[in-house]
Protein backbone atom coordinates (compact mmCIF):
# COMPACT_ATOMS: atom_id res chain seq x y z
CA UNK A 1 0.00 0.00 0.00
CA UNK A 2 1.68 3.23 -0.91
CA UNK A 3 2.95 5.84 1.98
CA UNK A 4 0.18 8.17 1.39
CA UNK A 5 -2.72 6.17 2.15
CA UNK A 6 -1.39 5.90 5.81
CA UNK A 7 -3.89 7.90 7.74
CA UNK A 8 -1.95 10.27 10.11
CA UNK A 9 -1.30 9.38 13.86
CA UNK A 10 -3.76 12.55 15.10
CA UNK A 11 -6.44 10.74 13.21
CA UNK A 12 -5.99 7.37 14.89
CA UNK A 13 -6.13 9.02 18.18
CA UNK A 14 -9.41 10.98 17.50
CA UNK A 15 -10.68 7.58 16.74
CA UNK A 16 -9.22 6.10 19.79
CA UNK A 17 -10.94 8.38 21.87
CA UNK A 18 -14.16 8.03 19.90
CA UNK A 19 -13.89 4.38 20.46
CA UNK A 20 -13.43 4.69 24.05
CA UNK A 21 -16.73 6.92 24.33
CA UNK A 22 -18.48 4.52 22.61
CA UNK A 23 -17.38 1.70 23.92
CA UNK A 24 -18.14 3.33 27.66
CA UNK A 25 -18.54 0.56 30.37
CA UNK A 26 -21.57 3.01 31.04
CA UNK A 27 -22.87 1.41 28.06
CA UNK A 28 -21.71 -2.22 28.71
CA UNK A 29 -23.54 -4.16 31.35
CA UNK A 30 -20.09 -6.09 31.67
CA UNK A 31 -18.04 -3.49 32.77
CA UNK A 32 -15.54 -4.19 35.47
CA UNK A 33 -11.83 -3.25 35.77
CA UNK A 34 -10.94 -5.14 32.31
CA UNK A 35 -12.80 -2.74 30.01
CA UNK A 36 -10.22 0.17 31.10
CA UNK A 37 -7.00 0.24 30.18
CA UNK A 38 -3.95 -0.39 32.49
CA UNK A 39 -1.96 1.26 30.14
CA UNK A 40 -3.02 5.11 30.05
CA UNK A 41 0.51 6.70 29.13
CA UNK A 42 2.26 3.46 28.11
CA UNK A 43 3.49 4.12 24.55
CA UNK A 44 2.44 1.64 22.24
CA UNK A 45 4.97 -1.72 21.72
CA UNK A 46 4.50 -4.61 19.67
CA UNK A 47 4.49 -7.43 22.48
CA UNK A 48 5.68 -11.25 22.86
CA UNK A 49 5.01 -13.64 25.05
CA UNK A 50 7.13 -12.32 27.62
CA UNK A 51 5.29 -8.84 27.51
CA UNK A 52 2.58 -10.22 26.90
CA UNK A 53 2.54 -12.24 30.27
CA UNK A 54 3.25 -9.38 32.44
CA UNK A 55 0.01 -7.45 30.76
CA UNK A 56 -2.18 -10.45 31.63
CA UNK A 57 -0.45 -10.86 34.94
CA UNK A 58 -2.09 -7.50 35.87
CA UNK A 59 -5.59 -8.23 34.58
CA UNK A 60 -6.75 -9.97 37.98
CA UNK A 61 -10.31 -11.17 35.76
CA UNK A 62 -7.97 -12.62 33.09
CA UNK A 63 -5.30 -13.82 35.71
CA UNK A 64 -8.08 -15.28 37.64
CA UNK A 65 -9.77 -17.39 34.37
CA UNK A 66 -6.05 -18.88 33.55
CA UNK A 67 -5.55 -20.09 37.32
CA UNK A 68 -1.93 -20.57 38.23
CA UNK A 69 0.90 -18.25 38.58
CA UNK A 70 1.72 -16.65 35.52
CA UNK A 71 5.03 -18.05 35.58
CA UNK A 72 3.24 -21.29 34.85
CA UNK A 73 0.89 -19.80 31.97
CA UNK A 74 1.86 -21.48 28.51
CA UNK A 75 1.86 -18.57 25.85
CA UNK A 76 2.24 -19.64 22.23
CA UNK A 77 1.80 -17.70 19.11
CA UNK A 78 -0.55 -18.89 16.12
CA UNK A 79 -0.02 -15.83 14.13
CA UNK A 80 -0.80 -16.73 10.16
CA UNK A 81 -3.33 -14.42 9.25
CA UNK A 82 -2.27 -11.69 6.99
CA UNK A 83 -2.05 -8.56 9.55
CA UNK A 84 -1.48 -9.51 13.31
CA UNK A 85 -0.11 -11.10 16.35
CA UNK A 86 -2.13 -13.92 17.65
CA UNK A 87 -1.27 -15.90 20.75
CA UNK A 88 -3.16 -18.64 22.65
CA UNK A 89 -2.38 -18.46 26.31
CA UNK A 90 -3.14 -21.67 28.71
CA UNK A 91 -3.58 -21.75 32.44
CA UNK A 92 -3.91 -24.42 34.85
CA UNK A 93 -7.96 -23.32 34.90
CA UNK A 94 -8.26 -21.70 31.62
CA UNK A 95 -7.58 -20.37 28.26
CA UNK A 96 -7.42 -16.74 26.31
CA UNK A 97 -6.88 -15.89 22.79
CA UNK A 98 -5.00 -12.89 22.58
CA UNK A 99 -4.59 -10.41 19.17
CA UNK A 100 -2.64 -7.11 18.21
CA UNK A 101 -2.27 -5.12 15.90
CA UNK A 102 1.23 -4.41 14.37
CA UNK A 103 2.07 -0.98 12.53
CA UNK A 104 2.65 -3.20 9.49
CA UNK A 105 1.40 -5.63 7.38
CA UNK A 106 2.41 -8.89 9.08
CA UNK A 107 3.57 -10.99 6.08
CA UNK A 108 4.84 -7.90 4.63
CA UNK A 109 6.44 -5.65 6.73
CA UNK A 110 7.46 -2.91 4.59
CA UNK A 111 3.73 -2.41 4.03
CA UNK A 112 3.32 0.38 6.57
CA UNK A 113 -0.60 0.47 8.28
CA UNK A 114 -2.00 2.66 11.03
CA UNK A 115 -3.11 0.47 14.40
CA UNK A 116 -6.75 0.71 14.97
CA UNK A 117 -7.88 -2.36 13.28
CA UNK A 118 -8.02 -4.50 16.71
CA UNK A 119 -10.38 -1.37 17.95
CA UNK A 120 -12.96 -1.82 15.43
CA UNK A 121 -12.58 -5.48 15.98
CA UNK A 122 -13.60 -4.91 19.16
CA UNK A 123 -16.35 -2.86 18.33
CA UNK A 124 -17.67 -5.37 15.94
CA UNK A 125 -17.71 -7.91 18.65
CA UNK A 126 -19.58 -5.50 21.24
CA UNK A 127 -22.48 -4.66 18.26
CA UNK A 128 -22.80 -8.31 16.93
CA UNK A 129 -22.32 -10.44 20.55
CA UNK A 130 -26.11 -9.89 21.81
CA UNK A 131 -27.51 -10.85 18.41
CA UNK A 132 -25.80 -14.16 17.97
CA UNK A 133 -24.12 -14.69 21.38
CA UNK A 134 -23.04 -18.52 20.65
CA UNK A 135 -21.34 -17.88 17.21
CA UNK A 136 -18.92 -15.26 18.41
CA UNK A 137 -15.72 -15.66 20.74
CA UNK A 138 -17.25 -14.11 23.94
CA UNK A 139 -15.21 -10.67 24.77
CA UNK A 140 -12.74 -10.43 27.19
CA UNK A 141 -10.57 -7.06 27.54
CA UNK A 142 -9.40 -4.44 25.07
CA UNK A 143 -6.76 -2.01 25.59
CA UNK A 144 -6.68 0.81 23.42
CA UNK A 145 -2.94 1.92 24.13
CA UNK A 146 -1.60 -1.35 23.34
CA UNK A 147 -4.40 -2.07 20.22
CA UNK A 148 -4.71 -5.57 22.35
CA UNK A 149 -8.34 -7.36 22.15
CA UNK A 150 -8.52 -10.90 24.23
CA UNK A 151 -11.05 -13.27 23.96
CA UNK A 152 -12.25 -16.61 24.72
CA UNK A 153 -9.88 -19.29 22.94
CA UNK A 154 -11.35 -21.86 20.21
CA UNK A 155 -8.77 -24.09 20.91
CA UNK A 156 -11.47 -27.40 19.56
CA UNK A 157 -11.37 -25.32 16.37
CA UNK A 158 -10.30 -25.29 13.02
CA UNK A 159 -11.03 -22.73 10.23
CA UNK A 160 -13.80 -23.72 8.15
CA UNK A 161 -11.15 -23.18 5.21
CA UNK A 162 -9.39 -26.22 6.85
CA UNK A 163 -12.46 -28.40 7.87
CA UNK A 164 -13.48 -28.10 3.72
CA UNK A 165 -9.87 -29.25 2.91
CA UNK A 166 -10.28 -32.15 5.50
CA UNK A 167 -13.42 -33.46 3.95
CA UNK A 168 -16.39 -32.12 6.67
CA UNK A 169 -19.73 -31.85 5.93
CA UNK A 170 -20.62 -28.10 4.79
CA UNK A 171 -23.77 -28.08 4.86
CA UNK A 172 -24.52 -27.52 8.87
CA UNK A 173 -21.76 -24.70 9.08
CA UNK A 174 -23.59 -22.78 5.42
CA UNK A 175 -26.86 -23.15 7.54
CA UNK A 176 -25.52 -21.48 10.34
CA UNK A 177 -23.85 -18.87 8.97
CA UNK A 178 -26.95 -17.65 6.98
CA UNK A 179 -28.40 -17.43 10.04
CA UNK A 180 -25.70 -15.44 11.33
CA UNK A 181 -25.67 -12.73 8.57
CA UNK A 182 -29.12 -12.46 8.44
CA UNK A 183 -29.97 -11.56 12.24
CA UNK A 184 -27.06 -9.46 12.37
CA UNK A 185 -27.39 -7.75 9.42
CA UNK A 186 -31.18 -7.19 9.94
CA UNK A 187 -30.48 -5.71 13.52
CA UNK A 188 -27.61 -3.68 12.63
CA UNK A 189 -29.54 -2.38 9.50
CA UNK A 190 -32.13 0.48 9.33
CA UNK A 191 -34.84 -1.81 10.22
CA UNK A 192 -33.18 -2.90 13.07
CA UNK A 193 -33.93 0.11 15.18
CA UNK A 194 -34.22 4.30 15.12
CA UNK A 195 -31.98 6.38 13.00
CA UNK A 196 -29.93 7.20 15.50
CA UNK A 197 -28.54 3.96 15.93
CA UNK A 198 -27.93 3.24 12.74
CA UNK A 199 -26.23 6.88 12.65
CA UNK A 200 -23.90 5.81 16.06
CA UNK A 201 -22.79 2.79 14.03
CA UNK A 202 -21.78 4.42 11.21
CA UNK A 203 -20.20 7.12 12.65
CA UNK A 204 -18.00 4.87 14.28
CA UNK A 205 -17.04 2.11 11.80
CA UNK A 206 -16.66 5.07 9.12
CA UNK A 207 -13.46 5.37 10.93
CA UNK A 208 -12.26 1.76 9.58
CA UNK A 209 -10.71 3.43 6.81
CA UNK A 210 -7.71 1.16 6.57
CA UNK A 211 -8.75 -1.75 6.22
CA UNK A 212 -11.68 -0.50 3.99
CA UNK A 213 -8.74 0.80 2.02
CA UNK A 214 -7.74 -2.94 1.57
CA UNK A 215 -10.86 -4.43 0.45
CA UNK A 216 -11.47 -1.18 -1.86
CA UNK A 217 -8.12 -2.04 -3.25
CA UNK A 218 -7.71 -5.89 -3.18
CA UNK A 219 -11.19 -6.93 -3.74
CA UNK A 220 -12.61 -4.23 -5.97
CA UNK A 221 -10.21 -2.91 -7.83
CA UNK A 222 -6.77 -4.17 -8.22
CA UNK A 223 -7.74 -7.38 -10.37
CA UNK A 224 -9.42 -5.72 -13.08
CA UNK A 225 -6.54 -4.18 -14.42
CA UNK A 226 -2.21 -4.84 -14.09
CA UNK A 227 -1.93 -3.71 -10.87
CA UNK A 228 2.28 -5.19 -8.83
CA UNK A 229 1.08 -6.91 -6.45
CA UNK A 230 -0.98 -9.05 -8.39
CA UNK A 231 0.13 -12.68 -8.79
CA UNK A 232 -1.80 -15.59 -10.58
CA UNK A 233 -0.88 -18.90 -12.13
CA UNK A 234 0.07 -19.05 -15.47
CA UNK A 235 -2.48 -21.49 -16.91
CA UNK A 236 -5.16 -17.81 -16.39
CA UNK A 237 -3.01 -15.42 -18.07
CA UNK A 238 -5.50 -15.74 -21.12
CA UNK A 239 -8.69 -15.29 -18.18
CA UNK A 240 -6.93 -12.46 -16.30
CA UNK A 241 -6.26 -10.57 -19.70
CA UNK A 242 -9.60 -10.51 -19.97
CA UNK A 243 -10.36 -9.10 -16.59
CA UNK A 244 -8.27 -5.79 -17.71
CA UNK A 245 -9.73 -5.74 -20.55
CA UNK A 246 -13.24 -6.35 -21.26
CA UNK A 247 -15.57 -3.40 -20.82
CA UNK A 248 -19.01 -5.77 -19.91
CA UNK A 249 -16.23 -6.94 -16.72
CA UNK A 250 -15.52 -3.20 -16.18
CA UNK A 251 -18.87 -2.28 -16.64
CA UNK A 252 -19.93 -4.62 -13.87
CA UNK A 253 -17.04 -4.11 -11.94
CA UNK A 254 -18.18 0.02 -11.96
CA UNK A 255 -21.38 -1.06 -10.74
CA UNK A 256 -20.54 -3.30 -7.89
CA UNK A 257 -18.18 -0.74 -6.41
CA UNK A 258 -21.08 1.40 -6.85
CA UNK A 259 -23.07 -1.02 -4.75
CA UNK A 260 -20.46 -0.79 -1.75
CA UNK A 261 -20.06 2.61 -1.70
CA UNK A 262 -23.45 4.13 -1.40
CA UNK A 263 -25.47 0.99 -0.10
CA UNK A 264 -25.34 1.54 3.35
CA UNK A 265 -27.27 -1.17 4.68
CA UNK A 266 -25.62 -2.82 7.42
CA UNK A 267 -22.84 -3.29 9.43
CA UNK A 268 -20.50 -5.47 7.80
CA UNK A 269 -18.13 -8.38 8.89
CA UNK A 270 -16.28 -7.08 6.22
CA UNK A 271 -14.17 -10.10 5.08
CA UNK A 272 -16.22 -13.78 6.13
CA UNK A 273 -14.28 -15.81 3.57
CA UNK A 274 -13.72 -19.73 5.53
CA UNK A 275 -10.69 -18.38 7.62
CA UNK A 276 -13.05 -16.22 9.40
CA UNK A 277 -14.97 -18.98 10.70
CA UNK A 278 -13.74 -21.72 13.30
CA UNK A 279 -15.48 -24.68 13.20
CA UNK A 280 -15.78 -26.74 17.06
CA UNK A 281 -18.07 -29.36 18.40
CA UNK A 282 -20.81 -26.84 19.26
CA UNK A 283 -21.05 -25.23 15.80
CA UNK A 284 -19.44 -22.37 13.90
CA UNK A 285 -17.85 -19.40 15.29
CA UNK A 286 -17.18 -15.76 13.76
CA UNK A 287 -14.21 -14.17 14.33
CA UNK A 288 -11.62 -11.68 12.48
CA UNK A 289 -14.40 -8.58 12.63
CA UNK A 290 -11.36 -6.17 12.47
CA UNK A 291 -12.63 -5.07 8.32
CA UNK A 292 -16.15 -4.14 9.76
CA UNK A 293 -17.70 -1.38 7.97
CA UNK A 294 -20.69 -0.03 7.18
CA UNK A 295 -22.28 -1.69 3.53
CA UNK A 296 -24.66 -4.06 1.62
CA UNK A 297 -25.39 -7.05 3.31
CA UNK A 298 -24.96 -9.09 0.09
CA UNK A 299 -21.09 -8.20 0.54
CA UNK A 300 -21.03 -10.79 3.59
CA UNK A 301 -22.99 -13.10 2.16
CA UNK A 302 -20.47 -13.21 -1.02
CA UNK A 303 -17.47 -13.49 0.74
CA UNK A 304 -19.02 -16.26 2.09
CA UNK A 305 -20.24 -18.13 -0.90
CA UNK A 306 -16.84 -17.21 -2.71
CA UNK A 307 -14.60 -19.64 -0.09
CA UNK A 308 -17.81 -22.26 -1.04
CA UNK A 309 -17.34 -22.15 -4.58
CA UNK A 310 -13.25 -22.25 -4.24
CA UNK A 311 -13.34 -25.14 -2.16
CA UNK A 312 -16.17 -26.59 -4.70
CA UNK A 313 -13.13 -26.07 -7.58
CA UNK A 314 -10.54 -27.47 -5.58
CA UNK A 315 -12.81 -30.59 -4.13
CA UNK A 316 -11.52 -33.83 -4.98
CA UNK A 317 -14.35 -35.29 -6.91
CA UNK A 318 -17.44 -34.53 -8.19
CA UNK A 319 -19.37 -35.60 -5.77
CA UNK A 320 -17.32 -33.73 -2.84
CA UNK A 321 -18.01 -30.63 -5.68
CA UNK A 322 -21.77 -31.08 -5.84
CA UNK A 323 -21.76 -31.19 -2.06
CA UNK A 324 -19.93 -28.21 -1.12
CA UNK A 325 -22.06 -25.91 -4.29
CA UNK A 326 -25.60 -27.66 -2.21
CA UNK A 327 -24.11 -25.51 0.87
CA UNK A 328 -23.92 -22.75 -1.13
CA UNK A 329 -27.35 -22.91 -1.89
CA UNK A 330 -28.53 -24.26 2.04
CA UNK A 331 -26.46 -20.81 2.60
CA UNK A 332 -28.64 -19.00 0.80
CA UNK A 333 -31.76 -20.08 1.51
CA UNK A 334 -31.16 -20.13 5.23
CA UNK A 335 -29.86 -16.34 5.03
CA UNK A 336 -33.20 -15.37 3.60
CA UNK A 337 -35.56 -17.82 5.37
CA UNK A 338 -34.17 -15.84 8.57
CA UNK A 339 -34.00 -12.52 7.32
CA UNK A 340 -37.62 -12.62 6.60
CA UNK A 341 -38.46 -13.87 10.06
CA UNK A 342 -36.28 -11.21 11.87
CA UNK A 343 -38.47 -8.94 9.79
CA UNK A 344 -41.82 -10.15 10.33
CA UNK A 345 -41.06 -10.69 14.43
CA UNK A 346 -39.08 -7.65 14.61
CA UNK A 347 -40.84 -5.54 17.93
CA UNK A 348 -37.90 -2.40 17.87
CA UNK A 349 -39.38 0.85 16.95
CA UNK A 350 -37.73 1.56 13.57
CA UNK A 351 -38.09 4.46 10.88
CA UNK A 352 -37.92 2.76 8.01
CA UNK A 353 -41.47 0.87 7.41
CA UNK A 354 -42.54 1.55 11.03
CA UNK A 355 -45.02 -1.10 11.96
CA UNK A 356 -48.54 1.26 11.35
CA UNK A 357 -47.38 1.27 7.56
CA UNK A 358 -47.56 -2.25 6.66
CA UNK A 359 -48.14 -4.68 9.50
CA UNK A 360 -51.45 -5.70 8.90
CA UNK A 361 -51.13 -5.61 4.70
CA UNK A 362 -49.18 -9.20 4.33
CA UNK A 363 -49.36 -9.26 1.04
CA UNK A 364 -47.14 -6.13 0.72
CA UNK A 365 -44.85 -7.26 3.37
CA UNK A 366 -44.31 -10.04 1.33
CA UNK A 367 -43.69 -7.66 -1.93
CA UNK A 368 -41.39 -5.34 -0.13
CA UNK A 369 -39.61 -8.30 1.45
CA UNK A 370 -39.29 -10.11 -1.92
CA UNK A 371 -37.72 -6.51 -3.24
CA UNK A 372 -35.34 -6.32 -1.08
CA UNK A 373 -33.91 -10.32 -1.03
CA UNK A 374 -34.01 -9.76 -4.93
CA UNK A 375 -31.63 -6.45 -4.32
CA UNK A 376 -29.43 -8.60 -1.91
CA UNK A 377 -29.22 -11.49 -3.83
CA UNK A 378 -28.18 -9.63 -6.92
CA UNK A 379 -25.36 -8.06 -5.00
CA UNK A 380 -24.92 -11.53 -2.86
CA UNK A 381 -23.49 -12.81 -6.69
CA UNK A 382 -21.99 -9.64 -7.77
CA UNK A 383 -19.73 -9.93 -4.77
CA UNK A 384 -19.14 -13.77 -4.96
CA UNK A 385 -17.97 -13.47 -8.53
CA UNK A 386 -15.15 -10.26 -7.41
CA UNK A 387 -14.11 -12.27 -4.28
CA UNK A 388 -13.39 -15.46 -6.17
CA UNK A 389 -11.43 -13.25 -8.86
CA UNK A 390 -9.51 -11.53 -6.70
CA UNK A 391 -8.89 -15.02 -4.40
CA UNK A 392 -7.06 -16.16 -7.88
CA UNK A 393 -5.70 -13.36 -9.56
CA UNK A 394 -4.82 -10.29 -6.91
CA UNK A 395 -2.99 -10.32 -4.00
CA UNK A 396 -4.26 -12.23 -1.26
CA UNK A 397 -4.82 -15.92 -2.48
CA UNK A 398 -6.72 -18.76 -0.57
CA UNK A 399 -4.99 -21.75 0.08
CA UNK A 400 -8.09 -24.55 -0.92
CA UNK A 401 -5.80 -25.54 -4.22
CA UNK A 402 -2.54 -26.08 -2.19
CA UNK A 403 -2.56 -30.04 -2.12
CA UNK A 404 -3.57 -30.17 -6.32
CA UNK A 405 -0.48 -30.84 -7.94
CA UNK A 406 0.48 -27.87 -10.12
CA UNK A 407 -0.77 -28.74 -13.56
CA UNK A 408 -4.71 -29.78 -12.24
CA UNK A 409 -3.98 -26.24 -10.06
CA UNK A 410 -3.75 -24.55 -13.01
CA UNK A 411 -7.11 -26.02 -14.27
CA UNK A 412 -9.06 -26.12 -11.73
CA UNK A 413 -8.33 -22.81 -11.11
CA UNK A 414 -8.87 -22.16 -14.55
CA UNK A 415 -12.70 -23.58 -14.23
CA UNK A 416 -13.20 -21.41 -10.97
CA UNK A 417 -12.33 -17.97 -13.05
CA UNK A 418 -14.51 -19.15 -15.49
CA UNK A 419 -17.08 -19.79 -13.36
CA UNK A 420 -16.54 -15.76 -11.81
CA UNK A 421 -15.97 -14.55 -15.28
CA UNK A 422 -19.08 -15.85 -16.16
CA UNK A 423 -21.38 -14.66 -13.07
CA UNK A 424 -19.63 -11.18 -13.50
CA UNK A 425 -20.29 -11.07 -17.23
CA UNK A 426 -24.13 -11.85 -16.45
CA UNK A 427 -25.30 -9.86 -12.87
CA UNK A 428 -29.02 -10.74 -14.23
CA UNK A 429 -28.44 -14.02 -14.47
CA UNK A 430 -25.57 -14.83 -12.01
CA UNK A 431 -28.32 -15.62 -8.94
CA UNK A 432 -29.71 -18.73 -10.55
CA UNK A 433 -26.34 -19.64 -12.59
CA UNK A 434 -24.69 -19.50 -8.47
CA UNK A 435 -27.87 -20.86 -6.71
CA UNK A 436 -29.34 -23.45 -8.94
CA UNK A 437 -27.34 -24.25 -11.64
CA UNK A 438 -24.96 -27.03 -10.58
C1 LIG B 1 -3.07 -7.23 3.36
S1 LIG B 1 -4.46 -8.00 3.92
C2 LIG B 1 -4.95 -9.09 2.70
C3 LIG B 1 -6.21 -9.80 2.99
O1 LIG B 1 -6.13 -10.47 4.24
C4 LIG B 1 -7.34 -10.30 4.96
O2 LIG B 1 -7.79 -11.46 5.53
C5 LIG B 1 -8.33 -9.75 3.95
O3 LIG B 1 -8.98 -10.78 3.25
C6 LIG B 1 -7.45 -8.94 3.09
O4 LIG B 1 -8.03 -8.63 1.85
MG1 LIG C 1 -8.56 -12.14 9.02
Amino acid sequence: MPAERARPVEVIIVRQTFFIQWYSPVNDNRSGPEYTSLTQGTPYRPLNPESLRLVLSELPLLAVRLGGTPSGWNIREVSDGNLNSVWLIHGPSGSLCAKQSLPHVRVDPSWKMPLDRTTFEAGWLKAVTPLAPEMVPEFLYFDPQLFLLVTACLDDHVTFTEALIQGVDPLPVARQIGHFVARTAFHTSWRGGPFEKMFQLESFFSGNTTLTRITVDLVLTDPYYDHPRNHYHPALKTLVEQLHTDPTIHRAVSHMQSRFFTAREALLHGDLHSGSIMVGPNGASVIDGEFACIGPTGFDCGMFVASLILASFAAQDTSRRTQIRQAAAIFHESFLKTYCEEWLDNNTDTDLAPAFLTRHDATEIQRQQQEECDRIVSDMAGFTAMEVIRRLTGYAHTSHFDALPETEKGHRQYQALSFAIELLSNLKAAPEKLFHGH
